[in-house]
Order: C-alpha cells, then structure tokens, then sequence
C-alpha cells in the first residue's frame, strides 16, 4: 500500500516536473530568458494564463507606465536604428494626440534618407498637421515631434552628430525607439549606445512581427530605462498603444500561438 502511494507520489512529480518544464519552454520560446521564465512559473501556483499573465505583467509594472506630457514636456524626439519605424511611430503619435485635442506640428531633421520629407509631408497634408522647417516656426503647439536619420549604433559618431543637433533644441526630451524583432543582442548594443543621448524611454515597434516578443520582459529585468508606448502594426494612424504591462504579457501569452507558429519555434532550436 505504502509502495503504491510512493509510486503514485513519484508519478505525480514527474508530471508536475514535467508540465514545468513545459512552460517554462514555452515562455523561454516566447522570448523570456530561462531564469526568468522559471521565476515566473514559480510565482504561480496553477499557472492558468490569468495567472502566468499576472506574474509576466509584474516583471513589466516598475518599467512601465511613463507617459509623454504634452504641454510640459513640449519638444519630443524619436531617435533610433535604422527602419525600426521611427517615423511611422511619429505619424502614429501625432494622429493620437491630435485626435486627444492637443495642438501638435512635426519637423523632420532627417537628412540621410530619400523621400523622408515626403513621408512626412503626406500624411502632414492628409491629418492637416503642420510640417515645420524650423524648431522655431511650430510657434505655440502643445507638442512638436520631432524626426530623426536612423543610425548604426556601433557608428558612434553617427549617434554624437545627432546628439549635438538634438542638444542645440531647448526643452528636448528624447526617446529611443526600438523594434521588437532585432536580436537581443543588439537591442541591448543599442539601448548602451544610444544611451549617450540620454533618452528619457523606449518605445518598441513592430510587436506584430516577433514570435518572441517576450524579449521585452527581459529589458525590463536589465535596463532602467522605462518603456512608453508599444506599436504592433503598419497602417496609420492606429496600431501604438501605451505600454501597458497586462497588454505586453498578453501579447506574449496569447498573440501569434497558431500551432503553425509554434513548429517555426521548434525549427528555430
Ligand atoms: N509590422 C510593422 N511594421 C511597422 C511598424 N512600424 C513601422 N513599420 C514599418 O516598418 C518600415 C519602416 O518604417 P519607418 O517608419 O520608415 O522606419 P524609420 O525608423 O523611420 O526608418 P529610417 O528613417 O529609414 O531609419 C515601414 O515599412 C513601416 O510601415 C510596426 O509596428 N509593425
Ligand atoms: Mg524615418
């Protein structure tokens, strides 16, 4: 009888070892690093998904939440790599705060790429949002967002040129934006590197394209720097969101968990 109930014992930790296992998998596929992943199972006790969001979320809270100011902090500017989204996630912000009712204009300081003037002219024209030359020439607005070059971050010279044109604008505050689909790696070589234009927080594009957006969480456990907003999606003017941890650990759990998605995952290890 006894032996039974030990067997029955070992059994039962070998399944609970198991589904552990399993999560903890599955989180780490998500993009959160191992030790993480199994802090976070571990701060569950039935590890339903309202649960494991819960535990996820909390990781997120003490680097979440800060939001831009409009009429304070009155000069925002986007700084970043290359084609992370920089000036879509701009366009994005405009359309938000002026639906919002605050006055806003835009300048673009991009110099480096083609068209990038016209990018912002159209949809300058299309929202009626005033395209300035000047920092000077917005007048009065309770927000001017401000475009930047993208960057290659291991080109410091490149990030000084623009820190010392960002510099020369009084009331600055800058925020570096990232896309959820560089390698770790690099999002971590860019946040040090960019962090020599002291920005203020990071806002993460591109969510919709990342099977493993829980990278996210692992900034959060690393970096001091807050994350403001969070973009998924390429048509304007929606697809940007504040960085709402409940939202992120969402995205994480339950967005693009197609059972085709998860053999990509498997090819990936
Ligand atoms: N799927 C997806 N695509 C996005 C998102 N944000 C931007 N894009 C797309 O990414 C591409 C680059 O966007 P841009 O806004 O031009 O990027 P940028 O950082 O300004 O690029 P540079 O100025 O060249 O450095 C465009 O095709 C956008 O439509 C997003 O959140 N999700
Ligand atoms: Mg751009």
């Amino acid at each position: 009888m006894e032996r039974k109930q030990n067997l029955a014992e070992i059994k039962r930790r070998l399944e609970k070892r198991r589904t552990n296992s399993e999560i903890v998998r599955f989180l780490e596929f998500k993009g959160i690093e191992k030790s993480l992943a199994s802090e976070i199972y571990d701060a569950c006790d039935d590890h339903t998904i309202i649960q494991l969001n819960g535990a996820i979320a909390k990781r997120i809270i003490s680097r979440s939440g800060f939001t831009f100011t409009p009429g304070k902090s009155k000069r925002i500017a986007l700084v970043g790599p290359t084609g992370v989204g920089k000036t879509t996630t701009l366009l994005k912000l405009a359309s938000r705060y002026q639906k919002e009712g605050k006055t806003v204009a835009l300048l673009t300081l991009d110099d480096v790429k083609g068209g990038a003037l016209e990018q912002i002219q159209q949809y300058s024209k299309k929202w009626n949002i005033p395209l300035c030359s000047t920092v000077e020439s917005a007048g009065p607005v309770d927000l001017l967002l401000i475009d930047t070059g993208g960057c290659n971050y291991y080109l410091p010279d490149r990030i000084d040129q623009l820190g010392e044109r960002l510099a020369a604008i009084d009331e600055i505050e800058i925020h570096l934006t990232l896309s959820a689909t560089t390698k770790e790696v690099d999002l971590y070589g860019a946040i040090y590197q960019f962090s020599a234009l002291n920005p203020a927080s990071l806002i993460f594009t591109k969510l919709d394209e990342t099977l493993a957006p829980g990278v996210l969480v692992n900034i959060c456990a690393k970096m001091a720097i807050p994350i403001s907003y969070i973009a998924f999606g390429y048509p304007l003017p929606g697809e940007l969101q504040p960085a709402d941890p409940e939202e992120i650990a969402h995205k994480i759990l339950v967005d693009l968990n197609h059972e085709n998605y998860h053999f990509i995952r498997q090819l990936s290890i």
